[in-house]
């Protein structure tokens, strides 16, 4: 079944967009996924879990350990952050955050450093290539993330590499992975040497419900959060009283069985009640999405209106770990984009 009309899709491809929630291995095109998965001859029982259907969150987890055991090398690791970048630049995001997890692999001679650098070389050449033929532009930063399966140590050094890296485009860190895994007391500390270093800070939350968690992150105030699907009436009102704003997946959501139907989705209390809240993707490839659809789907099942759809978009660029100037120039080029379609509406 559909949940977006096809008159909005045009719309909403049309509508300049920020994406703040973007994993890159999630975010790997279908195509690709069955290219390497020949190149790399995975074994076919594993292949079945990547045909696309309706699946649930720890099934995700497996498909994302065997992404992983495809995109292992160096030169796939670039080739894959570039194409992720092109993809979103196609579908019309002006600015991009996407994360990662900094990848050990002794075997392919890869550290979390060199890892990390494949990823911003893709980046860098997918933005010169976005440049060089004139086509709409891209800017893009880079989160890293911290897998909940990491220990303190390995978090540590994600976070220091993250410090290293900020000049290079690094401007974050995510904590994300399974859920059901792991304690935060084992990352907080990483977590605060990251604030201490300057780096923006952004959590999973409230993928599955786990009250003293989530009490314990909102009280850590990081400056973003992403999901808060499974919060309890006082949960709801603490996260309200600290304002952070939050990035949601609809389609991962619905899909996952975090939320029960489009229309339950928990985005539109949180936006009807004045709380900042962002649209994202999360994983475009692993659930067939783009962030266009994703805006689509709200606009159906929320019954928004297209201004009420640009300015969702545009103040996306609020919560943006960019600096207040280069904020400023994506106000501008908001307001270009807003200018052109009204020009090509009026001839
Ligand atoms: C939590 C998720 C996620 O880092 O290898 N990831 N973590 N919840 C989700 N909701 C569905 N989707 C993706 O991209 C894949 C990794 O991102 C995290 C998981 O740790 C996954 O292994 P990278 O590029």
């Amino acid at each position: 079944m559909q949940h977006y009309c096809e008159e909005e899709l045009k719309f909403c491809q049309a509508l300049p967009k920020i994406e703040l929630h973007a994993h890159l291995n999630g975010s790997l095109r279908d195509a690709t996924i069955r290219k390497l998965a020949i190149k790399r001859q995975l074994d076919p029982s594993l292949t079945k879990l990547i045909e696309k259907g309706d699946r649930t969150l720890s099934e995700c987890f497996k498909l994302f350990d065997v992404i992983h055991q495809i995109t292992t090398d160096h030169e796939t690791i670039t080739g894959i952050a570039s194409e992720v970048v092109e993809d979103f630049a196609a579908d019309n995001v002006r600015y991009l955050e996407l994360r990662t997890t900094p990848k050990t692999r002794s075997e392919h001679g890869m550290t979390k450093r060199s890892y990390t650098e494949a990823v911003l070389k893709g980046m860098q050449e997918a933005q010169g290539r976005q440049r060089a033929s004139k086509g709409r532009s891209i800017a893009v930063r880079l989160l890293l993330s911290i897998d909940r399966r990491e220990d303190a140590a390995a978090a540590l050094e994600t976070v220091q590499l993250a410090a290293e890296l900020q000049s290079r485009g690094v401007v974050g860190i995510d904590l994300s992975g399974n859920p059901t895994l792991g304690q935060w007391s084992t990352w907080e500390p990483a977590l605060q040497e990251a604030r201490r270093q300057g780096l923006k800070i952004t959590l999973h939350a409230a993928e599955v419900y786990n009250p003293a968690e989530t009490e314990a992150m909102l009280h850590f105030r990081p400056d973003r959060l992403g999901h808060m699907c499974c919060l309890d009436e006082r949960l709801e009102a603490l996260h309200y009283s600290t304002g952070i704003p939050v990035e949601l997946c609809l389609s991962s959501n619905i899909i996952t069985e975090s939320v029960a139907s489009y229309p339950e989705h928990h985005f539109h209390p949180f936006y009807s009640a004045g709380h900042p809240v962002i649209l994202c993707t999360d994983d475009s490839g692993v659930f067939s999405t783009s962030l266009s659809k994703e805006f689509a789907i709200a606009a159906q099942a929320f019954q928004f209106s297209r201004l009420q759809l640009w300015q969702i978009s545009e103040a996306a660029i609020d919560h943006t770990f960019l600096n207040e100037e280069e904020k400023q120039d994506l106000r501008k080029e908001f307001e270009n984009a807003r200018l052109k379609l009204q020009a090509e509406k009026c001839s």
